[in-house]
């Protein structure tokens, strides 16, 4: 984005949506970026508007009244909350994608979709899981994202519409909690550590997952949007990598911090079943060759942040 942009967040009052608001508002100007939401709590310093995004006409006059020329599309449920009410999760997830692809296509908009490791599925290799690979997710969630991927790459290839995204690894971040997900522990264990000194994970000891902190997820986010379009093969689905750990392991480097901390194990075999489908780490190598991705924190640098920022 070398130019000066008009951006609208959907989605703005989530887990990412409410910390990107902010990172885009820093770097664009509190005006130049619209927050939306169909609910929660939306940063008042620049624009913003409630509505579901299921309205298309809604979302096509807010692009008009504003000017916008890009869309960072967050609005979607998430793994947990989309097998408890799967035919909502297709609803959201896709007709919100349509939608905004659809005035995205109307009104020249560039378009950031985050995918997720959810878009992979037991079939795919588990450990360093590639870029291009078998692609058949299990889970309600796993399937609108790679739906989404696909249509992103639909608009692009057709249409001629600016998209590129990213698959998410599980976000960990302190000042907003996170929304349903499957890798919701590793945000909830760092509260409960510095409050009660005890918490009751709902996936086993040993389940590895991919997870990133929340300043490379905006990096990533705002990096790739940044790229001039000649560099990027792909476009939608980039891996993006930065840690990988178990809840035994991220309790251990929670511990060096608080000693008396102590974890217990409640598992929740629906959640289970749906980390036991995604991958346990990722290979980003194309990222890092096509637009320079490059994460900055590791386990212990993350678990000492979260700690320091969750106490101040
Ligand atoms: P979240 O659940 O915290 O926030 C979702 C936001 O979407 C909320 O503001 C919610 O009110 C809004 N929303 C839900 N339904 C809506 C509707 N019908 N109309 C308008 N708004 C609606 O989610 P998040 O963690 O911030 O995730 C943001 C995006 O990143 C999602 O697309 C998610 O799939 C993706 N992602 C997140 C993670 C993660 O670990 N947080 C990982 C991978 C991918
Ligand atoms: C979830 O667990 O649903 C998200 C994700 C990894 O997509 N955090």
């Amino acid at each position: 984005m070398g130019k000066q942009r008009k951006i609208l967040v959907t989605g703005a009052a989530g887990q990412v949506g409410s910390d990107l608001t902010r990172a885009l508002r820093e770097r664009y100007g509190n005006q130049n970026v619209v927050a939306t939401s169909d609910q929660g709590a939306l940063d008042h310093a620049g624009p913003w508007q409630y509505f579901d995004i299921r309205e298309r006409m809604v979302l096509d006059s807010i692009v008009e009244d504003h000017g916008v020329d890009t869309i960072f599309h967050l609005a979607a449920l998430l793994s947990a909350v989309a097998e408890k009410d799967p035919l909502k999760a297709w609803d959201v997830n896709m007709s919100g994608l349509l939608n905004v692809l659809e005035v995205a296509r109307l009104r020249a908009c560039a378009v950031f979709f985050p995918s997720s490791i959810g878009a992979f599925g037991p079939l795919s290799p588990r450990r360093y899981t590639p870029q291009d690979t078998i692609q058949r997710p299990t889970s309600m969630y796993g399937i609108t994202k790679l739906a989404g991927e696909l249509l992103c790459d639909y608009y692009h290839d057709h249409f001629g519409v600016d998209t590129r995204g990213v698959r998410y690894p599980g976000i960990i971040s302190w000042s907003h909690t996170p929304g349903g997900g499957t890798t919701d522990y590793a945000v909830e264990i760092f509260r409960a550590a510095l409050t009660t000194g005890r918490y009751e994970c709902f996936l086993k000891p040993g389940t590895a997952l991919p997870m990133m902190y929340m300043p490379d997820a905006l990096r990533a986010s705002i990096e790739l949007m940044e790229t001039p379009a000649g560099r990027l093969s792909h476009r939608n689905g980039f891996n993006v990598a930065a840690m990988s750990f178990t809840p035994r392991e991220l309790a251990a480097e929670i511990r060096k911090h608080i000693p008396h901390f102590t974890m217990g194990y409640a598992v929740d075999p629906a959640r289970q079943a749906i980390a036991d489908s995604w991958p346990q780490s990722l290979d980003d190598s194309i990222a890092r060759q096509e637009w320079g991705w490059k994460h900055e924190f590791d386990l212990t640098m993350m678990v000492k942040d979260m700690l320091e920022k969750l106490s101040a």
